[in-house]
């Protein structure tokens, strides 16, 4: 059976979301401590998330989702065409390298840090860098439900994970209505349900 590492509050989240969107059996093991020779084995980045699938070892979310989508997923999670693919894996490098670092920035500056060591300017900063990707966001789902069009798909799932946050970092995305009603439509799957009530 395929064994999924990380707690459901990490971006391990993210992955435990992919697999019960699949529909795939697996165990979940939580990792109290990352940097273990047993689990440097498993991941020698010593982070989770990473997956066990009977022998092939994978880390990484995005990399995680993606083939788990491929391997497990059916139309329309991971899309029947080469151009869907292409526009999963655009979509999924796009919040990895537009959104994701920003976010993280706000959550540390906000919550994860001692209050001593925290400095609201870099969350201005971080949610001012914010801005761009998410307007781009928000035109892009003005012409279609969902990323790549009638349908949810591996795409909306890793950029909607990376999103999740915004509630607890105070990220107001009222400015952009479209992509804010597209998130909370994808949180309220009950998959992503599943996974967020996990460990
Ligand atoms: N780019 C990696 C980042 C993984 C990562 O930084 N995971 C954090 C949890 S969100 C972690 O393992 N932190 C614990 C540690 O580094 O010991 C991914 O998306 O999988």
């Amino acid at each position: 059976m395929a064994k999924l590492y990380g707690s459901s509050m990490s971006r391990a989240g993210r992955s435990l979301w992919a697999l019960e969107e699949a529909g795939v059996k697996f165990e979940h093991v939580l990792v109290p401590e990352t940097r273990k020779p047993e689990y440097l084995k498993i991941n020698p980045n010593g982070h989770v998330p990473a997956l066990d699938d009977n022998g092939t070892i994978l880390w990484e979310s995005m990399a995680i989702n993606l083939y788990v989508a491929e391997k497990y997923g059916k139309a329309p999670l991971w899309p029947s065409t080469v151009e869907g693919h292409g526009a999963c894996y655009q979509w999924s490098l796009w919040c990895m390298t537009e959104i994701e670092t920003p976010m993280i920035d706000v959550f540390m500056h906000r919550i994860m840090l001692p209050a001593d060591q925290r400095d609201e300017k870099v969350a201005v900063a971080a949610l001012e860098k914010l801005k761009a990707p998410l307007k781009v966001l928000d035109d892009h789902l003005q012409k279609s439900d969902y990323l790549l069009g009638k349908e949810f798909t591996i795409a909306d799932l890793n950029v909607a994970s990376v999103l999740s946050i915004a509630q607890y970092i105070q990220l107001d995305l009222s400015p952009t209505p479209t992509a804010q009603k597209w998130l909370q439509k994808c949180l309220e799957r009950p998959a992503h349900q599943r996974a967020s009530a996990m460990k």
